[in-house]
């Protein structure tokens, strides 16, 4: 008995021990980077649900909090196949092709389902043509990240958020790209590039006075610890997209393709409803924890922005017409 049962046990070894390094090899390895947190729901649903309906064929491995590729660097690393995914953004994809920061632009995307439209529709093909011609980037879904609103760490008693002008002089932390900077600008404020990883440090010690993310980012980032209100700009519905390197996609089978991209989509599709349901629901937990929230004058920051815009550097890289028709597929 004992020795049949050794037999057996042998020979599963064996052929686990032929049959597992085949298999492990013959998958392929999508390492993820993004300065997103492991509990950010963008970084949730990815591995939820990205890395189990793929797991077939490739080994879904993420790096959080900038910890692989620093911030604003994934999309080049992807291109020199140090990196196979990352959840990048249109500033960052602005940084190689101007006319993406059509996309970044303040008060252009209405809400969530406006962003799946315009990225669904013809008038995105040419874009994601670029990308995949000349940086070797396949962009698979859009990700939902939130209206983005300027958070503070003076009291609403020291300064009052209702109009541009009200910005005048405030250190606010924007991420490190030219398209972030100028939306910094347009707000009226004073933008300081940093890196999101270093946010929470300088806001403690103030060598920000603020900075603007989504309010589940806020929670998410524990900012709310380091802040004390938030003026309701709402002044960029953002986005991100999952990128994803040509390089892989071309070694896969048309059927592990369909997989890989019904996978992204589905993916953002929960992140998507996950992070607007958390934006419903914030305000109160963030109220609870000393903040002032309020609206400022939406008018006049959406003024005074799309002011800034018209006939900039950045609005004379968009395609002709191209912003009519994005605003077409708006309610
Ligand atoms: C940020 O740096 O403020 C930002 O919100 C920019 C986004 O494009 C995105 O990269 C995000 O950070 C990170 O994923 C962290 O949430």
């Amino acid at each position: 008995m004992i020795q049949k049962f050794t037999r057996r046990t042998m020979l599963a070894l064996t052929v686990a021990a032929i049959a597992t390094p085949v298999y492990a090899a013959d998958k392929v390895k999508l390492r993820m980077s993004t300065p997103a947190s492991e509990t950010d729901q963008r970084s949730v649903a990815l591995a939820e649900i990205f890395a189990p309906a793929v797991a077939e064929f490739a080994t879904y491995e993420p790096h959080y909090n900038g910890s692989l590729i620093k911030q604003g660097s994934e999309l080049e690393s992807i291109a020199s196949g140090d990196l196979e995914m990352s959840i990048t953004s249109a500033q960052e994809l602005a940084q190689f092709f101007p006319e993406y920061s059509i996309f970044a632009t303040g008060y252009v995307h209405q809400d969530a389902a406006h962003q799946v439209a315009v990225f669904n529709d013809p008038l995105m093909d040419e874009f994601k043509q670029k990308a995949e011609d000349e940086l070797g980037v396949k962009l698979l879904a859009v990700m939902y990240l939130g209206q983005r609103h300027v958070n503070l760490r003076q009291s609403k008693d020291e300064l009052t958020v209702m109009k541009p002008e009200d910005l005048a002089g405030v250190n606010l932390r924007m991420p490190g790209t030219d398209a972030w900077q100028f939306l910094g600008k347009a707000l009226g404020a004073n933008p300081t590039p940093m890196a999101f990883t270093e946010v929470y440090t300088a806001l403690q010690t103030g060598s920000v006075d603020g900075q603007d993310n989504p309010l589940p980012t806020v929670v998410d980032a524990k900012f709310y610890e380091v802040t004390n209100q938030i003026a309701l700009t709402s002044h960029l519905v953002d986005l991100n997209y999952v990128a994803f390197s040509k390089a892989i996609w071309d070694e896969l089978s048309e059927e592990q393709q369909a997989t890989v991209k019904a996978a992204a989509e589905a993916a953002a599709e929960s992140g998507r409803q996950k992070q607007l349901e958390k934006e419903q629901n914030l305000v109160d937990f963030l109220k609870e924890q000393g903040l002032e929230i309020y609206e400022p004058d939406l008018k006049a920051f959406r003024e005074h922005v799309q002011g800034e815009y018209a006939g900039s550097e950045l609005a004379k890289s968009w395609p002709d017409g191209l912003l009519d028709k994005i605003n077409a597929l708006g309610n």
